[in-house]
């Protein structure tokens, strides 16, 4: 370990080693101001205040005003006060007569105390009411100036964002962890008003017209006898329903992939889904699709990590999304387009631009990058900002319009509708997080929640009273004009155009896309799902469905089942893979993963400090693990153990460092370092040994520094099998970054590549 210590030496930078533990981030902490990474902390709780308690920004990070009004910020004064601004002397005890005495009805601060609280929950979101969600900004490269007049695409410019990401199916306090779709919704504060482009993780949809949106939700919600299980799908009403009504085939599949257990929101992709309509400054119009890329790639846990990491930190994504953004680790994604003519039919090369449920690949139309999406900040306040923060496809702007879409017809209605019940009235868009930073002058009055205090007489149109006023702009003064796009005439019916009866092929693409390691992955999603459901009909049911996408997907969901797979009722379309579509094969970069370096009191602390000042020096999160809490080694090289075997779960970590004593057995992490003098346990703790097993299984490097051998050998785990490395620190250092840039140890899985 001393050979780490050399060797890593030279890449330490500041003064010295960065401190460890909880003390990071108190209040006193310079908060991060730049992209770069100053020094990843490990989570801290309970959490320091934030700089500004006062309320919202009343200017943008791009000094406009966010309409916030500064007289009307929510703290201010030292003295605690009721509501009225009355200061108070005590906050403990309610006003009796006498101490032993029946509490008075006059005691105003107790009534109004106990009524605000009665009050403080409001309707959760129908739909993706667990989430999580940070400010940022969009800078534009302006290269979308060819089919858009939209001012922040168009042109070089920044523009302030704030992004929910959420997950669908479960309730406010469900795990991030489980299998479903995530949402992805962004809401652009642009100088001609609010754009809110509210997305996916997964670029198709279950349904094609929003009429059946209730009963696809109906039907995946928990039961409605016992309501369970909650955030799932692993249930017989969702499977009834998507073998039932089988356009759901293409997204579930996806849900059933990798894509529905990201590692992390900062690794995921986000798609609108819909096909919408650009227009640019001399009318002309192209059909588009919008994709979030993540600078980071797109990652996956495993099922098992999924499912343990619900139990051991049912706050995973929220909690990885806040760390990094407070360590400075800024998330990021490129705003990419897929553009297409539009044409009458609004097809390109036989996809249906307006079915929901299909995507283009991109290897027919690449995607090409309009701007660079930054995540730079936290929210202040939870439920002022992620929880009312309210998103709607209808909020365009000039240069983006929306296309015939079925799905996004509903949407249009149903977003603003929403808020009435969870917002409690049409006034939302006034609260801060909502507010639009271009100047207002709408006709819209009263209601509840009111803040606005309007001039003028005459809210109505035409008027002479208040001087015509507000007046309407035209084209040439930013209005956003709907584009007058032909419609087809026919006749009143309730049907689908003949296209969108195609519910497998795309489907059996995404299929043939996957790597073998994928295909085992998707395999045993739709065996443990459809284990789950009591009702044979249904396991059998989809079944069928799965013959139609590809018989050796049914053939081993159906051994999983110990149930004879049906042939197809379909002949299995003859379509082309997109490599594009596999997670699998390609490198990328490792800002914010978490590395845990597992050590003990008789390990050289100077190694284990250079081990964790190369991994900081990598932009990653070190967390230094041993059997009990407290200060390893002597004198000034010490190490702060910030996780115990007790705390530790290997699903946690990306991957694992084992710090090592050469020529030590492998109790030299053991539980002896708990208790000074106590005797050496006769074999290693096996808590140690579960970390290694289990990161092992879940394909995460392993790397052994310093006679860590004997460990790995305890596990039954050899050395020099991939991902599996004993070697010295700076070696070992460099392995770690190649095998993690992978993101797992793929040829670890039965699956050969
Ligand atoms: Fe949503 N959806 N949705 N949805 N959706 C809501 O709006 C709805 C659909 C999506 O972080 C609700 O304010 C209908 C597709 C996201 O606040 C609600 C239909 C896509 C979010 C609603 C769809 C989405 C929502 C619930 C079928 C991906 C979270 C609370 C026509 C392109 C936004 C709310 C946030 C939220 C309705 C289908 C994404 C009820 C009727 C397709 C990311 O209005």
């Amino acid at each position: 370990v001393k050979a780490v210590t050399d060797k890593i030496a030279g890449a330490l930078h500041g003064d010295g080693a960065p401190s460890d533990g909880p003390e990071d981030g108190v209040p006193g902490k310079p908060a991060p101001v730049s992209p770069q990474v100053v020094e990843p902390t490990e989570p801290v709780e309970p959490l320091p205040p934030k700089a500004d308690q006062s309320g919202p920004e009343t200017v943008s990070p791009t000094g406009q005003p966010t309409g916030a009004d500064p007289a009307r910020v929510a703290q201010s004064g030292a003295y605690l006060t009721t509501a009225q601004g009355v200061r108070l002397p005590d906050t403990d005890h309610s006003l009796k007569a006498g101490s032993r005495g029946p509490v008075l009805l006059q005691d105003h601060h107790l009534r109004e105390k106990l009524m605000h609280f009665d009050h403080e929950r409001i309707p959760e979101r129908v739909v993706h009411a667990r989430g999580s969600a940070a400010h940022g900004v969009f800078q534009s490269y302006g290269t979308a100036q060819t089919v858009t007049k939209a001012a922040f695409l168009a042109r070089d410019t920044e523009t302030p964002v704030f992004v929910r990401f959420s997950t669908v199916l479960g309730s406010r306090g469900s795990a991030d962890t489980v299998r479903d779709t995530r949402g992805f919704a962004t809401k652009f504060y642009t100088e001609e008003g609010v754009f809110d482009l509210v997305g996916n993780n997964i670029p198709v949809f279950f349904i094609q017209d929003a009429i059946k949106f209730p009963d696809i939700i109906h039907a995946g919600k928990p039961h409605p006898d016992r309501e369970i299980p909650q955030a799932q799908s692993a249930h017989d009403t969702f499977w009834d329903f998507v073998s039932l009504h089988t356009e759901a085939t293409h997204h579930t599949l996806w849900n059933m992939s990798d894509r529905g257990i990201p590692r992390s929101y900062r690794m995921m992709e986000g798609f609108g889904v819909h096909t919408f309509r650009l227009v640019n400054a001399q009318g002309t119009t192209t059909l588009v699709k919008f994709h979030w890329k993540p600078k980071l790639g797109v990652h996956s846990l495993v099922w098992e990590e999924a499912q343990i990491l619900a139990g051991v930190d049912p706050d995973f994504h929220r909690r990885d999304l806040f760390d990094a953004i407070e360590s400075g680790a800024f998330p990021q994604w490129e705003l990419g387009i897929q553009t297409f003519p539009d044409t009458d039919d609004q097809m390109f090369e036989g996809i249906d631009l307006l079915d929901p449920t299909k995507i283009v690949p991109e290897e027919l139309a690449p995607v090409k990058p309009v701007g660079l999406l930054t995540l730079n900040a936290n929210p202040s306040n939870f439920f002022a900002e992620v929880e009312q923060v309210a998103f709607h496809t209808g909020h365009l702007v000039p240069g983006i319009d929306a296309t015939d879409d079925p799905l996004l017809a509903g949407r249009m209605f149903s977003y603003l509708d929403t808020q009435l019940t969870r917002l409690g009235g049409p006034n939302f868009p006034q609260i801060p997080i909502n507010r639009t930073h271009a100047p207002v002058n709408d006709m819209l009055r009263d209601g509840f929640h009111q803040t606005a205090v309007h001039r003028g007489v005459a809210p109505y149109k035409p008027n002479s009273l208040d001087g015509g006023c507000p007046f309407f702009a035209g084209a040439d003064t930013g209005a956003f004009i709907e584009v007058p796009v032909e419609v087809p005439a026919g006749r009143k019916v309730r049907e689908a155009p003949a296209s969108f009866a195609d519910h497998f092929s795309q489907a059996r693409l995404f299929w043939l896309s996957m790597s073998p390691v994928e295909r085992e992955h998707i395999i045993a999603a739709y065996t443990f799902e459809l284990a789950k459901c009591y009702e044979q009909a249904i396991k059998e049911r989809a079944l069928g469905v799965l013959a139609n996408i590809d018989p050796e997907l049914c053939s081993q969901v159906a051994a999983g089942l110990g149930l004879p797979a049906p042939a197809a009722t379909e002949p299995l379309a003859d379509v082309r893979p997109s490599p594009a579509l596999s997670q699998v094969g390609r490198t990328w970069p490792l800002h914010g993963r978490v590395i845990g370096i597992v050590t003990g009191q008789a390990m050289d602390m100077v190694g284990v400090n250079g081990v964790r000042q190369a991994i900081l020096d990598a932009g990653m999160v070190p967390l230094v693990v041993a059997a009990a809490g407290g200060v390893l080694g002597t004198g000034s090289d010490t190490v702060t153990v910030q996780r115990t075997f007790a705390t530790a779960r290997s699903v946690e970590f990306d991957a694992l460092v084992f710090a090592g004593v050469p020529g030590a057995g492998a109790d030299a992490y053991g539980a002896r370092d708990a208790k000074a003098g106590a005797p050496r346990p006769p074999v290693s703790d096996p808590r140690v040994l579960a970390l290694l097993t289990e990161a092992y299984q879940h394909g995460k490097a392993l790397i052994g520094l310093g006679g860590a051998e004997a460990l790995f050998e305890a596990a039954g785990i050899s050395v020099g099998e991939p991902g599996v490395v004993v070697t010295d620190g700076a070696q070992g250092m460099r392995q770690l970054m190649e095998l993690l840039a992978a993101h797992r140890v793929w040829e670890r899985f039965p699956a050969a590549m």
